[in-house]
Formats: structure tokens, C-alpha cells, sequence
């Protein structure tokens, strides 16, 4: 799913666009009839324009009841669901205020029996439209920097089967990621190298698989959690059809094997998932005593195992009854 909205342009550029348009409406006529027409249709054309353009971005941003509850929760994180519909509503707002406005000029020209009373009211009819436009000044801001936001969303397919790769930070998920998928993320030694929600796509046989790589968690509860572990904590929540954890029992990580099988219990006791175990870094070898029942022993690094794991992710997937999957319109909480 991709969010297709345009610039949203400042207040002084939307004001410029609408006088602009009014500035070249004009009758050289001195009869007064003329001369009414002419400033009728100028306010008439400077609101509508103006108006049109606030109603065209309430219309292209997403409301918070049509979008899946994955983008529901990465809009809420990001941008501020609350703060989004607020903006929007402000320019609603705007819009029926700028044409109260213009009917209420063009009412008064209508009654007018000078010329100069006429350019009078189209100058002050201008001033309130600027005042009006003044007061969302803020919200037009606000709502260009969520547009920028919602744009790098990633694209999500809906009905794709969906496979989410979690665990500590650096223990090498987009390494595995980047060799399994066509996905290119960026791999560093340092925690949290990955930021975002990335998507890259696995093909088996003929049918495609979305496979997400997320931002490391750690083992603390949500409310302690920064923005991008709730990034991954939404994709678990409303996307995974089955969960790839990715262990690194040599601890270069930097978080103890302890620490990971406790985040391993609790993301499995949260999301019940079905759930496949992968114990990263092969080529540097297990210590001793650390292994886990059913996990695969791989290394992103060489590459060694990670056919397994493809077999694993597509016996897996073909075990899953639909009905498990979640349901990502219908939300789950
Ligand atoms: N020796 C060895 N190093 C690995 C292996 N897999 C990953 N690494 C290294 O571990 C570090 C972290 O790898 P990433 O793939 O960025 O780890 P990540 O889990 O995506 O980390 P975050 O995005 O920060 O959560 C990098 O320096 C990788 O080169 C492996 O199998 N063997
Ligand atoms: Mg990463």
C-alpha cells in the first residue's frame, strides 16, 4: 500500500495560487453592471481556489478509519494519528469558512452601488480569506512534514503471505535478510543500524512472499520501547504470518544469549506466531552449551544453512491454515 499525496503547499503560496487566478479576471468596462461581475467573480475564484486546494489534501490523506491497522499504528508512531486528523479537520474547517465568506462578498456587491464600495469589499473579502488562511498556517506545516513521513512508508502488500524477521539489535537479521530476499538494507556492527520497516520479496516456485526486516527489540515492555522497536512491534502485531527469529549465540551482538531467549519467550507468548529459530554466526562458532530445540544454525555471513531456512520459511508457510494468518483489514485488538 502506498500513500500517494501531494505537496502541501504553505498558506502564502495556496493565497498567492487563488489571487493570483481572481488577478486575471478584468473588464477594461467602466459600466457599473460590468464592474460588479468583475469583482463577484474575482473573490468568487480566489476562495474557490483556495478552498478546493485545502479540500483536495483533506481528501488524499488517509483517514484513520480506512487504513489497515499496520499503517494505522506506523501513521499513530510517526506522524501522530491524533495530531494528523486534528490538522485535517482545522483545514475543513478553513475551507467552509473561506466559502461562508465569499457568498457573504458576493451577497454585499450584489447590494452595492458604487464601483469603489465594490473594490472595497473585494479588498477586505481578501484580507479575511488571509486571515482565515493564517490560522492553519501551522496545520499546513505540520501536514506537509506527515506527507514526507507517509511517503517512506513501506509498501506493503496486503495479501501477500508475510514473514517478519525479529530479534536483538545486531545479531545479523538484515544480513539474512539481504541474502534470502531481493531486499537491500543496510547492515553495520553497531545496534539499530536497521531504522525502518524494510520490505523485500522471496519467490518460491511461482508464488511470492513478502519478507520484512525490522528494527532490533529488546526484552522490556512497550511502554519502554523507543520508535523504531515499536515499528517492529506493529509488524509482528498486524503482518507476520510466520516470525523468523534470528539468534547470535556468540554474543558479538552485544546482548546476552540469556537476554535473547528471554526476548525469544516473550515475543512468542505475545504474538503467537508460528515462530522459526535461527542461531546466527556459524563461522564463528557456538559456544558451548548454547542451542535451542528446532533452531536452524546459520550464517548470513558465508551463507552457510540459509537454503534450509528457505525450505524451512516455505514448509512453514504451507503448514499455516489461512485462518491463522492475521487478518490485516479487519485488525486484531
Ligand atoms: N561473523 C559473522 N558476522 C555476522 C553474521 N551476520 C551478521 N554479521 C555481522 O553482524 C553485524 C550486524 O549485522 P546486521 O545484519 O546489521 O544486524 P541486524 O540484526 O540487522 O542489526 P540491527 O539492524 O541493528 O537490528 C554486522 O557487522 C555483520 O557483518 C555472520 O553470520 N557471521
Ligand atoms: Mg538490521
Amino acid at each position: 500500500m502506498k500513500f500517494k499525496i501531494p505537496t502541501v503547499l504553505k498558506a502564502s503560496e495556496i493565497l498567492d495560487k487563488g489571487f493570483r487566478r481572481a488577478s486575471k479576471i478584468s473588464t477594461d468596462s467602466r459600466y457599473r453592471r460590468e464592474r460588479r461581475s468583475e469583482n463577484i467573480s474575482k473573490v468568487t475564484s480566489a476562495g474557490s481556489t483556495i478552498s478546493a486546494k485545502l479540500r483536495q489534501y483533506v481528501k488524499a490523506f488517509p483517514s484513520s478509519d480506512q487504513v489497515p491497522p499496520f499503517y494505522f499504528d506506523l501513521i499513530d508512531l510517526q506522524v501522530g494519528m491524533g495530531e494528523m486528523k486534528h490538522s485535517l479537520g482545522a483545514l475543513d474547517w478553513a475551507a467552509k469558512r473561506i466559502d461562508a465568506v465569499v457568498n457573504e462578498a458576493v451577497k454585499d456587491i450584489k447590494r452595492c452601488h458604487e464601483s469603489g464600495e465594490m473594490a472595497a469589499i473585494q479588498k477586505r473579502t481578501y484580507g479575511r480569506i488571509s486571515s482565515i488562511m493564517s490560522r492553519v498556517e501551522k496545520d499546513l506545516d505540520y501536514l506537509n512534514r506527515a506527507r514526507d513521513l507517509l511517503k517512506k512508508m513501506p509498501d506493503i502488500e496486503m495479501d501477500l503471505p508475510t514473514v517478519v524477521i525479529a530479534g536483538h539489535p545486531n545479531v545479523g537479521k538484515s544480513t539474512i535478510i539481504k541474502k534470502l530476499s531481493t531486499a537491500k538494507p543496510e547492515v553495520a556492527s553497531y545496534p539499530f543500524t536497521t531504522q525502518e520497516i524494510f520490505m523485500g520479496v522471496m519467490e518460491f516456485d511461482r508464488s511470492r512472499i513478502q519478507i520484512l526486516d525490522t528494527p532490533g527489540l529488546f526484552l522490556r515492555p512497550d511502554e519502554d520501547r523507543n520508535l523504531v522497536e515499536l515499528e517492529a512491534v506493529a509488524a509482528l502485531r498486524h503482518l507476520a504470518t510466520l516470525v523468523v527469529f534470528v539468534l547470535d549465540p556468540t554474543e558479538y551482538c552485544g546482548y546476552s544469549w540469556e537476554d535473547q531467549l528471554g526476548l525469544l519467550k516473550s515475543i512468542t507468548e505475545i504474538f503467537d506466531r508460528p515462530t522459526l529459530v535461527v542461531m546466527n554466526k556459524a563461522d564463528m562458532g557456538v559456544p558451548e552449551g548454547r542451542s535451542f530445540e528446532g533452531a536452524l544454525l546459520v550464517s548470513g555471513e558465508t551463507g552457510e544453512g540459509l537454503e534450509e531456512v528457505e525450505e524451512a520459511i516455505k514448509k512453514a508457510l504451507a503448514e499455516i491454515p489461512t485462518e491463522a494468518a492475521p487478518e490485516p483489514w479487519a485488525g486484531e485488538d
